[in-house]
């Protein structure tokens, strides 16, 4: 049971229902960290006072130092700013919730300050799986998944003594807001349909990634690293009703499932309360709601991205950090306007074609294979 608190991404969608849950259970917060919504982020100081915050934007950083003046936090700003909050903290655990492989150094800091981790950033493990699960076997310290399929397999797989019982994780994917459409379809697609999520509010980019079904390629690594599976063991079921968040196949053929109402509160509070269960605000599951649950096998020909994810983590090395690269700068020039809905799926097949994989030595590897793929992308595709 996390006992102190500390958040990256506190003012995003993970970041503010995982203080809903703080609030509830009664967690201290020492460290806060936002990217730029200062307000937000200051209403959240007033209210949980913690002893620093770091701000990502310098020039936000500035303005919310003069606004807090009256208070006794302490206000960070830029990279070196989280880094400095995420291991100079009275927290034994760490919530990353920022979007994007931005989250990489400052969890990797976590780490080697003994931090246990909930992890809501996925592009973390995608790009940096080898090294973060390393860093966590040395320091001793716990990856707690936050991702809802992930924490349900967690929860699954409680109690199981030998992983060698595991068949198969079978992640479930709600198939977004495009489910059943064709290429042809999917043409003339706007920002606005693509940001409009059947069953899940979430931020923009991870929104985007699931209309793409890129969002579950990326679970499948999340998947493999967290639960040291190999790729081939991970398969993905189209649900779509997100009723049951994720299931696991024993050898037996037993089938585990975690099944709820589709809250982020439930799966935040277990990463918190591990390996207790407190009570929880959110809402109870009423089967009789829902006379049926539905099941498809996902459609690979017309959503690339998951494909590509699961030849990116099987090929390795860089590859999975230069398909996930091309798929950040795809999604933001989508959300920019510069590219089709379609295009995002291109960018990230052409540099899985393109892309020579190296073995990954170091972080540096890492970052440096990230800005070049994004600089890539910009390059070739920012014209239209
Ligand atoms: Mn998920």
């Amino acid at each position: 049971m996390t006992e102190n608190l500390s958040i990256l991404g506190s003012t995003g969608s993970v970041g503010t229902q995982a203080l809903e849950v703080v609030d509830e259970l009664n967690i201290p917060v020492d460290a806060l960290a936002a990217n730029s919504n200062i307000n937000l982020l200051e209403k959240q100081i007033r209210k949980f006072f913690p002893s620093k915050v770091c701000v990502y934007d310098e020039k936000s950083a500035k303005i919310l130092k003069d606004n807090i003046k009256d208070t006794s936090t302490k206000v960070y700003s830029g990279m070196d700013g989280l880094c400095d909050i995420v291991s100079k903290n009275s927290s034994d655990t760490v919530l990353t919730s920022i979007s994007g492989m931005i989250g990489l150094v400052p969890t990797l800091e976590a780490i080697k300050a003994k931090k246990n981790i909930a992890l809501a950033n996925k592009e973390t493990l995608v790009v940096g799986g080898e090294i973060v699960t390393r860093e966590a076997k040395k320091q001793g310290v716990k990856i707690f998944p936050v991702d809802s399929e992930h924490s349900a397999i967690f929860q699954c797989i409680q109690g199981i003594e030998s992983p060698q019982d595991i068949k198969r994780l079978i992640l479930t994917a709600s198939g977004g807001p495009f489910f059943g459409k064709k290429l042809s379809e999917l043409k003339n697609v706007t920002v606005h349909d693509a940001l409009n999520h059947p069953n899940w509010t979430m931020g923009k980019k991870i929104t985007i990634d699931s209309a793409t079904m890129m969002n579950k390629g990326l679970e499948v690594i999340e998947a493999a690293w967290l639960f040291n599976m190999d790729p081939q063991q991970i398969d993905v079921i189209v649900h779509r009703e997100s009723i049951i968040h994720s299931m696991v196949e024993f050898k037996d053929n037993a089938v585990l499932s975690q099944m709820g109402i589709p809250s982020m509160k439930v799966p935040i509070q277990y990463a918190l309360t591990y390996p207790e269960r407190k009570i929880s605000s959110s809402q109870s599951l009423d089967f009789t709601k829902y006379n049926k649950l539905t099941f498809y096998e996902p459609d690979c020909e017309t959503f690339k991205c998951l494909k590509i994810c699961k030849d990116a983590i099987k090929i390795g090395g860089t590859m999975p950090t230069a398909v996930n690269a091309a798929n950040e700068e795809a999604v933001s020039l989508f959300l920019n306007g510069k590219i089709s809905f379609l295009q995002i799926q291109e960018i990230v097949e052409f540099i899985f074609k393109n892309h020579k994989p190296q073995k990954i030595n170091s972080l540096y590897d890492i970052l440096n294979t990230d800005e070049n793929i994004k600089k890539l992308v910009l390059k070739k595709f920012n014209s239209n």
